[in-house]
This record gives structure tokens, sequence and C-alpha cells, in this order.
């Protein structure tokens, strides 16, 4: 029996490259800051919610300044949220930074996520753990959780913790929830004078936390790149077998970025993007007609397969669905404390929720097929989110497309055969193991996290910049999250939050996707990415997803 598989082995060995600053040492980063900055949003609100943390500058690092301070100081780390590659790098580079630094530092793991802080559940990480996890994919060093930090007796308790083990600073290793929560901690703490500092790391495969300062959340490189192998796989096999239409529900929460990086990468005949739907105010009905179209001109071509990519969050972007899912977000809200609704048959709950929604929703609402209703009507996540992974977008467009080929073919405008497979990729990508980018940036992100706290700042989310350069030139820093946020309507109440960044249809990234569909549509064009590589020539290995490199490149356009 083997305990770990040779790639596994030759993993743990493989150095991770750091940012340029950064690779000169911890104790010889130099600070400087910036301008003050203000809020994306509802800026009055942000300042008056976050006083002590609001508005601070921009901070980035040079290499072979002084030497910082290397007084004895403790760290708690926390992973928080959905999983993605490149976690356990996070920690290893803060570990390495804070061990480096001085070896009397000692760095505590709070387990499954923001709960471990608050209910004092945690384990001291050392060499021996840490050795096990180096480049490797997961949270299972510690587990992670979506717990909301957000009450007073929650940053009670995670003060007496901290003190309890004489922690100065906790790292909050998150997309855009886990990080308000860090914004909302790191105020608390400061407004308690409690010493202690808060700093954030953009995590999620999403792609959705970044901004100007904020290039991309780590994990969106490897999770696109395994969809990608997967879809490129299944691509091969369509075009063997040419019987089977595809349709493959891809994760992301809101934003389309994980969809339409996919399909940048692969090229498949339809890819919806939920931003497009809503700015071109899409019905379902549109929509399927859209495919359906395509569908049948392959079909009449005598072409009876293909792949279709959806974004998970597409039906939140459908006008009339938004419109529904806003109603039933404040409904639920309200019915969450009601004991007849909460002990109601499930039949009875859609009958209490029909008379509450406005016509035109319950008229939407009961036209949807029950295990469609009965997803939508499913807890929101704890900050609020409707979880549009368990809606099953996928079958539904199946469903109704197969209803409209069969007209189509009453009319005589469509002669094919049309038979379909559904999948949803998430949890084969947001585990796999760290791709090279990936396995560096997180590496960068932990270590530059240690190189904020010992410059005494908080409230920041650690950033690497440059990243579609080699890692000696990538750029270190952080930025001040109050930064980041606006004031956005969860659990029926008005709250501040880190703003989602969405695909932008005037970006270049959807361009691509818009001057090619057409002919990917038809023609069969698909590419075949195959598995991510880690050992061998650097164009294969270490080249960055197509969305960073066309991003990067349109910034360098336009300064
Ligand atoms: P984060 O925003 O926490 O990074 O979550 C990423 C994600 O994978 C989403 O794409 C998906 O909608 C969600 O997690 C599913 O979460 P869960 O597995 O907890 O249901």
């Amino acid at each position: 029996m083997r305990e770990i598989s040779p790639l596994q082995k030759e993993r743990l060995n493989y150095q991770p490259k750091l940012a340029g600053a950064l690779a000169c040492g911890i104790n010889s980063v130099k600070l400087s800051l910036g301008e003050t900055t203000s809020a994306t949003g509802d800026k009055e609100d942000i300042q008056k919610l976050f006083p002590n943390v609001y508005g601070k500058p921009i901070a980035k690092f040079a290499s072979a300044g002084e030497d910082l301070s290397t007084e004895q100081k403790n760290v708690g780390v926390i992973l928080s949220g959905g999983q993605a590659p490149g976690g356990h790098n996070v920690i290893a580079g803060l570990f390495d930074a804070l061990k480096t630094a001085n070896k009397e530092n000692k760095l505590y793991g709070f387990l499954g996520g923001p709960s471990g802080i608050v209910d004092g559940k945690y384990i001291e990480l050392t060499d021996e753990i840490m050795d096990k996890y180096r480049n490797t994919g997961g949270f299972d060093i510690i587990g992670s959780g979506r717990t909301k930090l957000e009450t007073e007796s929650q940053f009670e308790k995670a003060l007496e913790v901290c003190k309890k083990l004489n922690i100065g600073a906790i790292v909050i290793i998150g997309g855009d929830d886990s990080n308000t929560n860090a914004c909302l901690l790191a105020e608390w703490m400061a407004q308690h004078n409690t010493g202690i500092n808060v700093i954030g790391c953009p995590k999620t495969i999403d792609g959705d936390l970044k901004n100007d300062q904020i290039e991309i959340s780590f994990g969106f490189d490897t999770a696109t790149k395994t969809y990608a192998e997967l879809i490129g796989n299944i691509q091969r096999d369509a075009n063997s077998a040419k019987k089977y239409w595809h349709f493959i529900k891809l994760m992301g929460r809101s934003a389309s970025h994980v969809c339409l990086e996919v399909a940048l990468q692969t090229q498949p005949n339809i890819t919806l993007i939920g931003e497009e739907v809503e700015a071109k105010k899409l019905s379902l009905e549109e929509i399927v007609n859209y495919m359906a179209n395509i569908i049948a001109a392959r079909g009449n071509q005598g072409k009876n397969f293909g792949i279709a990519l959806i974004p998970e969050g597409l039906i939140e972007f459908i006008p009339e669905m938004k419109v529904m899912i806003a109603e039933l977000n404040d409904l639920m809200a309200n019915l969450e404390s009601d004991g007849a609704y909460q002990d109601a048959t499930q039949d009875k709950k859609y009958e209490i929720i029909t008379s509450e929604l406005k016509p035109q929703s319950a008229k939407l609402f009961n036209s949807l097929p029950s295990a469609i209703k009965a997803q939508l009507l499913m807890d929101r996540d704890p900050h609020g989110n409707v979880q549009v992974s368990k809606i099953e977008t996928e079958k539904l467009l199946i469903e109704m497309i197969e209803k409209k080929l069969k007209e189509m073919k009453a009319q005589g405008s469509y002669n094919g055969k049309f038979a379909s497979q559904a999948h949803f990729f998430g949890y084969e990508g947001r585990c796999a193991m760290p791709s090279n980018f990936d396995a560096d940036y997180c590496y960068s992100l932990g270590y530059n996290a240690f190189a904020l706290i010992q410059s005494g700042l908080t409230g920041y989310l650690s950033s690497i910049k440059n990243t579609t350069k080699p890692a000696s030139e990538w750029v270190a820093g952080g930025v001040p999250l109050t930064m980041m946020m606006n004031m956005e309507k969860r659990h029926g109440e008005m709250k501040p939050v880190i703003k989602k960044a969405l695909v932008e249809l005037d970006g270049p990234v959807f361009k691509e996707l818009e001057k090619n569909r057409d002919k990917w549509a038809i023609n069969d064009c698909y590419v075949f990415p195959g598995a991510i590589q880690y050992f061998g020539p650097s164009c294969v290995c270490d080249v960055t997803t197509i969305t960073l490199q066309l991003e990067q490149e349109k910034k360098l356009v336009n300064v």
C-alpha cells in the first residue's frame, strides 16, 4: 500500500517562488504607503461603520529596506468559505515567514472555519504538520466553514481565545463574504484597543474577488484549468460518438468568470454568460430559443451533438427570475421564524409562497418544475446568498429545449435528433493540486500577509500584483478592505459587504468570446487543453489563465 502518489511526493518538495520584494527575506522588506483610500460605494455608511479601519492608504513593499521588528508574535489563521486550490500554500507562506522572522513565533490554525476562533478550537501548526501539506490541494489541514462573524458575543469570545494563546494577529483566508468578516473583526479589535491585527487573503475559485488592486483570487487558475481539462475530454467524446449534447453547469456563484474562462480555453458550441443575459434582459424563453436554434442548425447539418456551458449563477440574472428571487429572499427572511411555515409540507409551502409573491413572480414560480421550486426555497447560506450551486439549471434548460425542439420539428424547421447528458462541475476543481501559478501566488500571499502584520497594519487584504510577469517582478503590498466595500441587502437588511466583480461586457475577456462564439457554435473548433502540468517547459507549466492575461494586457494599454 502506498501512502502518497509519486506526483504528490514530488510536489511536496516543490519550492514555490516568492514575489520580488519578498524574496529578499521577511526581515528586509521596506513598507511604503500611498494615498488614502475611500469605499467603492456608499462611502458615508462604510466610514460610519468602520471608523477605525476606513480610508487607510494602499501599502507596497520594496526589498532591501531596514530590518523590520522581529519581536515575538503569535498568529492565528482561518480558512473560510468554499475550498480553493492553494489554501495550504497560503498557510505555508505565512508559516515560513513567521518562523523566519522569529523562530519563537507560533502559528495557530483555527479548526472548521471562522467558528473555530469563536469556539476556541485550534491546533498549533508545526513543521511536521506543514510539510505534509505543501503544494497540495484542499483545506483539510485545518478545515473550513461559512460561519458569519458579526455579533458582539462572537467577537468577545474570539478575543478571549486570542488572549489565551497570546495571538497578536489573525489571518482570514476567504472570498468576498469572508473578507467582509475580516473587516468587521479588524474594526472591532481596533475599536476595543486589543492590539490584535486582522489581515485577509483573496481566495475563491469564482474569480469574483478582484478589482483595480487585486488582480485575481487564488484558486481560479487551477479550478478553471481542471474544468477545461474535463470539458476538453467531454468534447473529444462528443466528437467521437456524435450522439449527445452535453449541458455542463459550472460553479462560480453569481459571476460567470469561471464559465467564460473555461469557454476561452475549450471553445464549446454554446456559452451562456449571466451578466449578458441581464444586460440584454433575456427571458428564460429567449435563452431556450437561442440554444434550440443552435442545436437545430447543427442537427440540420447532421451534427446531433455539442457542448453547452452554463454558469451556475445564470438563474439570478434572468430578469423575471431575479425579481422573483429578490421577492423570495425577503419572504424567506420573514418566514425563517414562522413555525407554521417551517412545519408545513412542501406543497403547503409552495401555496404559502405563491400567495405572498407578486402575481408575475407567483406565475413564474408555479410554472417551474417541482425540483427547481424546492431548490429555490432551500435555506440561504449564512451570508444570505441563494445557494445557486444547488439549482439544477442545466436540467431545467434541457427540459425546456426538448419541448422547443419538438415544436420546431412539428413546424419542419428541425430534422435532427436530440439526446442530452447533464453535468455539474464544481467540486472536481475546488481541491485540485494547485497549478504552479497558484502554488507560487498563494505562497507569496501568505508570506506577504506576515509582512503586513510585521508592519503593524490591520484591516488589509494581502495583495500581489503584476502576476502575468515572472514571480521576481511580482509586486507585494496590501489594500484596505474598506476600499472594496459597499452596502447590499442580505437577509432582508442593508449590510456592508465587499463588492463582487462581475464579468464586464465591455472588457477584453467577454469581447474575445463574443468575437468567436458564432463560429464555435456551428463549426467544431474544440480545443483539448489536457491536464495541468507541474513539471516541464515553462510555456506549458507556468502560463496563467486567458482571463488574467487579457485583463492585464488591457490595463497596460490603458496606462
Ligand atoms: P466561496 O465564495 O466561498 O469561495 O465559494 C465558492 C463556491 O465553490 C461557489 O462557486 C459555490 O456556489 C459555492 O462555493 C458552493 O458552496 P458549498 O459547497 O458550501 O455548497
